[in-house]
């Protein structure tokens, strides 16, 4: 594919050309740039460790963005600068590939992760050299190998490559077949610049990758296509690699708790949760896993509390089955999602429903659906997010069939769970104000059990009301998280949860009182 502008497009080619005739005889110098929340970034931490050990003559460092980002980037004069994005922090993140590109010295910048995997063509963004689809260590490991050997660097499987004016586009890699023989995730990349990262007592463990459901909303839907005939889309590693990062988590950070954030946990295969029990019987760090609703037996719940689980993510997304089944592709009933809470939590195991709110073609009154059934199964804590289109997915084509979003809408996308999106017919005033008050009408349901819809229309939407419900949802979240923390990790968490927008607060507070509207929008059909 041939792609023109020529000037800039002349004046790229001799930087990259520069840039890896340098890195061949000088060697490579990588950096990896990237905002820390209190979420560790584990993507780039897998790929760290696995060029450190195919590539022990690199020099990796990671750089965290603040106003210091550039000074430190030119101290540093990497020759390659890798970034990781998702959707909906993609355009803040496009303009800073631009601003480093303008700024520091001739380099090429190399972008991957959820985002880029959908969109590869995103090389094409000013300052953009390479775009890396899926997984990134096999074809990270191929550009610096041939970056080493002088080998042509434009057809490696997963790069999509800018040259001048000329595009390549190779065809996706595979996706990596075994999991235990990747390194562990090289975490002091990120802790060396983070003191708040290392003493940071959550530490998330990935124990499988991939997910084969097909939940219309969710990213892996897309995901699977792409890599369609390119390996086993669910790879679970063995209970003896996990157990054996968690020890090391243990013996290095004094880790009290561990959080898998594998989409879905590979202890829902009673053979495997067995051997892990028994191994992990040596490490005894309690856990938190995400599981589905279908997968939940009392032997599994039994296994799971004696193996340490104090905690798991048990997603309801929506309260009414026909839509569950007919829109959002997850055909579990009400029933079992009620079991499956009521299983765990009579385990002594915690659960934290999920939610979305604001689906396309579900009404206010699917969201009451929603609060109806969270308040019959009564989990310990509810965490609602408001639907956003991401592209690609299956729900979202259809909201583009049907009208609802336009082919800018992506580039709208907020970079939090919590605002509102522009789905057309989507009653935004409402769902803010359920979205603001959920957790207190579960709390007041529960203690005077008053009828939760009621509830609903007769809470005002205040700032009262507002703060409220989101220090009830820490409160709930603080029994998730099964371990005692000190003051410095709970002030810590707190104002990086406000500044990073994860928990909503910034948010719940600059947000309006919704104007409400009179006549709900009807459920589109399909
Ligand atoms: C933990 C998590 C978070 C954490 C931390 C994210 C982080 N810093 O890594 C938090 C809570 C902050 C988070 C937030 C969001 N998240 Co999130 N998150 C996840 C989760 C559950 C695990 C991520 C993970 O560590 N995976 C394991 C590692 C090994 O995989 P990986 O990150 O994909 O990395 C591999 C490749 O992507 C690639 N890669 C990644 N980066 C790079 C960089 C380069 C240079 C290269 C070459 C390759 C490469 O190589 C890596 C190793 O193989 C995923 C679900 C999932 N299954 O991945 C969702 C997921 C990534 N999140 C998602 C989204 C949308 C978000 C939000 C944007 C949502 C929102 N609008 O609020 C926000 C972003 C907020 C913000 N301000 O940044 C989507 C992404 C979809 C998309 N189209 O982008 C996912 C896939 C969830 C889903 N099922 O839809 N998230
Ligand atoms: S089960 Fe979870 S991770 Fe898997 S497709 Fe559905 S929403 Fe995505």
């Amino acid at each position: 594919m041939t792609f023109r502008e020529p000037s800039r497009e002349k004046k790229q080619a001799d930087n990259f050309e520069h840039v890896l005739e340098n890195s061949r005889h000088q060697g490579c110098r990588i950096a990896f740039v990237n905002q820390i929340s209190f979420n560790e970034p584990m993507g780039i931490g897998y790929i760290s460790a696995y060029l450190k050990a195919h590539f022990p003559d690199l020099a990796i460092e990671f750089f965290h963005v603040d106003a210091n980002t550039v000074d430190h980037l030119r101290q540093f004069k990497p020759n390659f600068v890798l970034y990781s994005l998702m959707t909906g922090i993609h355009i803040r993140e496009f303009e800073r590939v631009r601003h480093i590109k303008r700024s520091i010295g001739p380099h090429i910048s190399v972008l991957g992760g959820p985002h880029i995997t959908y969109f590869p063509q995103s090389v094409t963004q000013e300052g953009v050299d390479i775009a890396c689809q899926g997984e990134g260590e096999l074809p990270m490991k191929s550009l610096f190998s041939a970056v080493r050997d002088g080998m042509d660097i434009r057809k490696i499987n997963g790069l999509w490559i800018k040259d001048g004016d000329e595009l390549h586009q190779n065809p996706v890699e595979y996706l990596v077949p075994e999991l235990d023989e990747l390194p562990f995730p090289d975490r002091d990349l990120y802790y060396g610049k983070s003191d708040f990262l290392r003493k940071y007592g959550r530490k998330p463990v990935v124990g499988a990758r991939g997910c084969p459901f097909k939940c219309s909303y969710c990213y892996n839907s897309g995901l699977n296509k792409i890599f369609k005939s390119k390996g086993k889309v669910l790879r679970n590693r063995s209970p003896e690699s996990v157990v054996a990062e968690v020890m090391q988590l243990k013996e290095r950070y004094a880790t009290p708790f561990v959080a898998f954030i594998e989409d879905v946990f590979s202890g829902v295969r009673l053979s495997w949760l067995q051997e892990f029990q028994e191994r992990y019987a040596s490490v005894q760090v309690p856990f938190y896993i995400s599981i589905r609703a279908e997968f939940v037996t009392s032997e599994i719940a039994r296994t799971l509390k004696k193996s340490g689980c104090v905690s798991a993510s048990m997603a309801v997304e929506h309260g009414d089955y026909e839509y569950r089944k007919e829109y959002l592709f997850r055909k579990m009933t009400d029933e079992k999602l009620i079991e499956g809470t009521r299983i765990l939590e009579s385990e002594g195991i915690r659960v934290a429903s999920p939610i979305i709110l604001g689906m396309p073609f579900s009404g206010i009154e699917g969201d009451l659906k929603t609060l109806k059934l969270v308040a019959r199964s009564r989990p310990t804590h509810a965490t609602t997010a408001i639907f956003q289109p991401y592209p690609g997915t299956a729900l979202t084509e259809l909201c583009r069939e049907k009208g609802l979003i336009d082919a800018t809408n992506m580039d709208h996308l907020p970079d939090n769970f919590f605002s509102s999106p522009n789905v057309k017919g989507v009653e935004y005033p409402q769902v803010i104000k359920l979205h603001n008050s959920f957790s207190v009408i579960l709390l007041l349901h529960r203690w005077f059990h008053w009828d939760v819809e009621t509830l609903f229309h007769r809470l005002p939407n205040s700032v009262f009301i507002r703060l409220l419900n989101v220090f009830l949802k820490y409160i709930t979240f603080k029994q998730i998280i099964g371990y005692k923390r000190g003051w410095w990790e709970v002030w810590s968490e707190i104002y990086q949860g406000i500044v990073t927008g994860v928990f909503d607060v910034g948010i719940s507070l600059k947000r309006k009182s919704p104007k409400l509207i009179d006549h709900p929008v009807r459920p589109v059909s399909k």
